[in-house]
């Protein structure tokens, strides 16, 4: 194996935990290099179930596992993941996790920035979740963000918390909310110091001399291309880069580094939050994907919008997300379908489009060309190998991967790690 970078091809949800897991198993290192705990990540593990949210996947299997400057860290969120993983049995030393010191963190005050904006938005939210990475990345660029490196620093965290609750309290004005008592935050913080110091290093040292020495390193990829901040449903998107180009700059390492792209996509489509969803299916059959896919958010709970497979807009995810090879997930979840539609272009303005457009306006009118295939109403559920499909499913797959421009690598056929398919 080499050095490979998990990325998700639609909004997230796909199923990288499996495949995470599963690659995390034959690597050295993994790296998280964006987002925060805003991921959810379900791993099962010798039948017990994991969740996390912000610690890399490799630390349920001891393996050195990096929080990368790219990721937003709340401090309170770490330590409690940390804990709900002791509590599990998994011990998380500061052998195992390493935490860039040059890594931005989320503050109270992030998150209730960003649930009060939610709420004042009514309709027009963007379904975030809630927990303040919109606020955080913005307090990042606009250069004025508490880093972990701070921490160890007393004056400097006296210094940045003034300059940052300076920008804050008048936003809070606006906001009709209280101004914030610097102490109090300070405490805070100093409690927190403490416990981070162990695990907090020059993580682009660590992972240059992986490197070096042959380590294999996973780049493990939160979230997906059509939540990337510059790439995905703008506005409707997170606040960090989800593509794999984002690996080697939130990691701190070059573009070479990552040797191969998985991207991990769902035989149908799901999105939690608001945005555009050309093949959204608000009626029966978007509901009974909902069921037999189980689609609820791992982190909030919240009910995934369920729609046909958008062969139109994991094409472009994969174009701008650099990938190699693509893992489909879920097929199972289609087996009692009579037929199934995929998206093969849009309908703009009476127009034929081969992409999905950058305006906002235009990305809301867009319609689904589809293109119908037959259903296989068999079981594919646990399939192990080819031979094991139906035809039609393997029908689907190969017109999936002939839309996509992309070759399929690895097919699973349910949560179980033995519930998988290698193509090539
Ligand atoms: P945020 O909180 O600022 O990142 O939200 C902005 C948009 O990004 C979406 N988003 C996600 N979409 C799918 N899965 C995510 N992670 C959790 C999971 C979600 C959950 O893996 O299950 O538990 O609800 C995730 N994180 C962010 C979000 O819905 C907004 O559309
Ligand atoms: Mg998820």
């Amino acid at each position: 194996m080499t050095n490979v970078a998990v990325v998700g091809a639609q909004w997230g949800d796909e199923g990288k935990g499996k495949v995470v897991d599963w690659l995390s198993e034959r690597a050295d290192v993994v790296v998280r290099f964006q987002g925060g705990h805003n991921a959810g990540h379900t791993l099962v593990v010798d039948g017990e179930v994991y969740k996390l949210s912000l610690l890399p996947s490799g630390v349920v299997r001891g393996k050195l596992s990096v929080i990368g400057n790219g990721v937003v860290i709340d401090p309170w969120a770490l330590f409690s993941e940390i804990d709900r993983l002791s509590a599990q049995g998994i011990s998380v030393s500061p052998d195992v996790l390493k935490i860039a010191d040059n890594a931005c963190l989320i503050l109270p005050i992030h998150g209730e920035l960003d649930r009060a904006r939610e709420e004042a938005a009514g309709g027009g939210r963007i379904g975030t979740t809630g927990r303040g990475i919109g606020p955080a990345y913005e307090d990042k660029v606009a250069r004025r963000a508490v880093r972990v490196c701070d921490l160890a620093e007393p004056e400097t965290l006296q210094f940045k918390l003034d300059r940052l609750l300076t920008h804050h309290n008048a936003l809070r004005k606006g906001l009709g909310a209280d101004p914030l008592d610097g102490t109090a935050l300070l405490d805070q913080l100093r409690e927190v110091a403490e416990r981070f110091g162990p695990y907090v290093a020059p993580v682009w040292q660590i992972l240059d001399e992986a490197r070096r020495t042959g380590k294999r390193i996973l780049f493990e990829g939160a979230q997906g291309a059509m939540l990337d901040v510059e790439h995905g449903t703008y506005p409707y998107v997170t606040s960090s880069n989800t593509v794999s180009g984002q690996a080697a700059a939130g990691s701190g390492m070059g573009p070479g580094a990552v040797a191969y792209v998985l991207g991990i996509t769902k035989a149908y489509t799901t999105r939690v939050g608001s945005g555009p969803f050309p093949t959204e299916l608000q009626d029966a059959v978007g509901e009974r994907l909902g069921q037999r896919g189980n689609e609820f958010g791992t982190v909030t709970g919240r009910r995934r919008r369920c729609g046909w497979f958008d062969a139109v807009m994991v094409r472009q995810a994969l174009k701008v997300g650099g990938v190699d090879g693509i893992v489909l997930t879920k097929l199972d979840v289609l087996d009692d379908m009579d037929e199934l539609k995929v998206c093969v272009g849009y309908e703009l303005d009476g127009r034929h489009i081969d992409h999905f457009p950058s305006g906002m306006a235009a990305q809301a009118r867009v319609r689904p060309i589809y293109e119908t295939l037959d259903g296989w109403r068999d079981s594919t559920k646990g399939a192990r190998s080819w031979a094991d499909l139906p035809a039609s499913a393997v029908k689907y797959v190969r017109r999936i991967e002939e839309l996509i421009e992309t070759p399929v690598a690895i097919l699973s056929t349910g949560p179980d790690r033995e519930e998988t398919i290698l193509v090539h």
